[in-house]
C-alpha cells in the first residue's frame, strides 16, 4: 500500500539523517527560509535528503517544506499524497544536543490544504530512543526505529495510543509577558496541579503531552499575533494526532484541523492536548 510504503520511507531516511546531524551540526547558511527565520546547514541538508527519498515513493506526487518556498507537484496527475514536511523540527536544539525530529503530514490534495485532508500525519523524534509516532486509520502507533530490522516502518511499541485521562504536564512557547493576559491567567490556575515542561522542539513537547497527558501551546504573542508555528508544516499534524489520541487542538477558537489553509507558510497560534484542558483555555480567550 502507498501508505505504507510512505511510512517506511520516512523511517529509513530518519536514521540516515541522525547519523548525519553531527556533521552538521554547528554550520549556519547565512540563509532565511520562507518564514524569514535562519536556516542552518543541518536544515537544508535534511530536506534534501526527505524530499529525495519521500518523492520516489509511488503514489506521492507533491513535496512541500518549512524550507522551500513552493511546493514540487511531480507529473500532471495530482491525485496522490502530497507530502508536508518539518525535515528538522526544533533544529536550534541541534547547538546544545536537546531533542529535536521530524515532522509530517500527507494530504490528499495539493496543497495548501485544511487538515481535515490528512491521510496520516506522524513525527519521528530523535531522543534517547529514536521513535515514530503515526496516525492513521484512527489510530496512533508508535515505533522504534532501528537499523537491520525487519520490522516496518519499525518495531512496533504501542498502537491504539490514547491521552492519559489524568494530565500532568504543560510547556507553552514563547515568553509570558509577550502571552495575552487571559492566557497569563489561564497558565497560573494550571500552576500546582501540572507540571512545566518545555523542550523547544515540537516534536519532543507533543510527544510528552502523549505520554503523561497535558497541554502544548505556541500561542499568539504580543510580537507575533498569527504565533510561530506554521499550519501545513506543523500545527496540522499535531492536531491530527492529538485528536487521533484522544484529545483536542485549537487556534484559540476552533480546531486547528478546521482553520483555513490560504498560503504554504501560514503561521497559526497552535494549542494542543487533553480535551477539558484546551476547552478551559478556550473559554478563557473567549471572556478576554
Ligand atoms: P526551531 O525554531 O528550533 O526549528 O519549528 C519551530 C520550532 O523550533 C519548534 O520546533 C519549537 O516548538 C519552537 O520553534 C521553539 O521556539 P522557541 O525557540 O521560541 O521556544
Amino acid at each position: 500500500m502507498p501508505l505504507d510504503e510512505l511510512l517506511d520511507a520516512v523511517g529509513r531516511v530518519a536514521l540516515e539523517i541522525r547519523d548525519g546531524l553531527s556533521a552538521h551540526r554547528g554550520t549556519e547558511t547565512g540563509q532565511e527560509n520562507p518564514s524569514g527565520e535562519r536556516q542552518l546547514a543541518a536544515d537544508v541538508w535534511a530536506d534534501e535528503r526527505v524530499r529525495a527519498r519521500l518523492l520516489d515513493v509511488p503514489g506521492v506526487v507533491g513535496y512541500a517544506s518549512e524550507e522551500r518556498s513552493t511546493a514540487d507537484v511531480h507529473g500532471e496527475d495530482a491525485d496522490g499524497y502530497h507530502v508536508a514536511v518539518d525535515p528538522l523540527d526544533g533544529s536550534s536544539n541541534l547547538a546544545t544536543n536537546n531533542p529535536l525530529g521530524i515532522l509530517f503530514g500527507a494530504y490528499d490534495r495539493p496543497l495548501p490544504a485544511a487538515g481535515r485532508h490528512l491521510v496520516a500525519s506522524g513525527y519521528v523524534l530523535f531522543g534517547p530512543l529514536t521513535t515514530m509516532t503515526v496516525a492513521r486509520d484512527g489510530t496512533v502507533s508508535e515505533y522504534l526505529l532501528e537499523r537491520d530490522t525487519n520490522h516496518t516502518p519499525g518495531r512496533l511499541l504501542e498502537q491504539g495510543l490514547q491521552l492519559p485521562a489524568e494530565p500532568t504536564v504543560f510547556g507553552i512557547g514563547g515568553s509570558a509577558p509577550e502571552w495575552q493576559k487571559p492566557l497569563r491567567e489561564y497558565v497560573r490556575s494550571l500552576e500546582g496541579r501540572l507540571k512545566q515542561r518545555y523542550a523547544g522542539a515540537l516534536v519532543a513537547d507533543v510527544n510528552q503531552v502523549l505520554g503523561y497527558g497535558g497541554m502544548f501551546a505556541y500561542p499568539q504573542l504580543r510580537s507575533r499575533p498569527d504565533g510561530k508555528l506554521r499550519l501545513l508544516f506543523e500545527g496540522n499534524p499535531v492536531a491530527h494526532i492529538i485528536e487521533t489520541a484522544g484529545g483536542r487542538s485549537s487556534n484559540g477558537e476552533q480546531s486547528l484541523l478546521d482553520v483555513p489553509a490560504e498560503r504554504l507558510h501560514q503561521r497559526v497560534p497552535v494549542h494542543v492536548g487533553n480535551s477539558e484542558l484546551i476547552e478551559g483555555l478556550e473559554r478563557a480567550l473567549a471572556e478576554s
